[in-house]
């Protein structure tokens, strides 16, 4: 299985106590997404990213998160938005679609704005293996998705001396 060389909870967490993050959630396939946007609360917390700090957007469906993301971002508003979702397939195509349409938004939207913008978003097969991916024996992707938002902010930022914490 892909992965990176040390799960998020076990790298340097970095210190994002002067940072502003939005997250835009899909409400399609609500209890996984809930359970993405807990993680990455959970480990934007323990950065030390302010509450008052962290505003949360929710959106219909996955294709929407890139225009929330855009309202959400206020251009100088924030340093880092993550995008939360979950596409799981059906009978129809309709995923690769979703899916498809999400990424090339996403993308698109951070290098026109300059903002980093985090793609958060699952797209199984079933929904047992978003289940696993939300806080399951796969860790929580929302909480990776933090961790990735924290160091696009960073390089953002080009202040590569920002304090590190240790573990979390
Ligand atoms: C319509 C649809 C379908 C079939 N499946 C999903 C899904 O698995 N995950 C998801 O986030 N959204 C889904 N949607 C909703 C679309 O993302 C979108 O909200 C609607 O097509 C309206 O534009």
């Amino acid at each position: 299985m892909a992965s990176r060389d040390a799960s998020p909870s076990l790298v340097n967490l970095p210190d994002g106590s002067s940072f502003k993050i939005g997250i835009v959630v899909s409400e399609w396939n609500a209890d996984i997404t809930n359970a993405l946007l807990s993680g990455a609360k959970e480990t934007l917390l323990k950065a030390g990213v302010l509450e008052d700090n962290i505003e949360v957007l929710y959106v219909p469906g996955s294709f929407e998160l890139p225009w929330g993301a855009r309202q959400i971002m206020k251009p100088g508003k924030k340093d880092a938005v993550i995008c939360l979702g979950c596409i799981i397939q059906g009978e129809t195509k309709h995923d690769e679609y979703i899916a498809a349409a999400v990424a090339s938004g996403i993308m698109q939207l951070g290098l026109m704005s300059g903002i980093p913008v985090i793609f958060g978003v699952l797209t199984t097969n079933t929904e047992e293996q978003a289940k696993e991916r939300a806080g399951g024996k796969h860790g929580n992707k929302g909480s990776e998705a933090a961790v990735a938002a924290l160091q696009m902010a960073i390089v953002r930022t080009g202040d590569t001396t920002t304090k590190k914490r240790i573990g979390y």
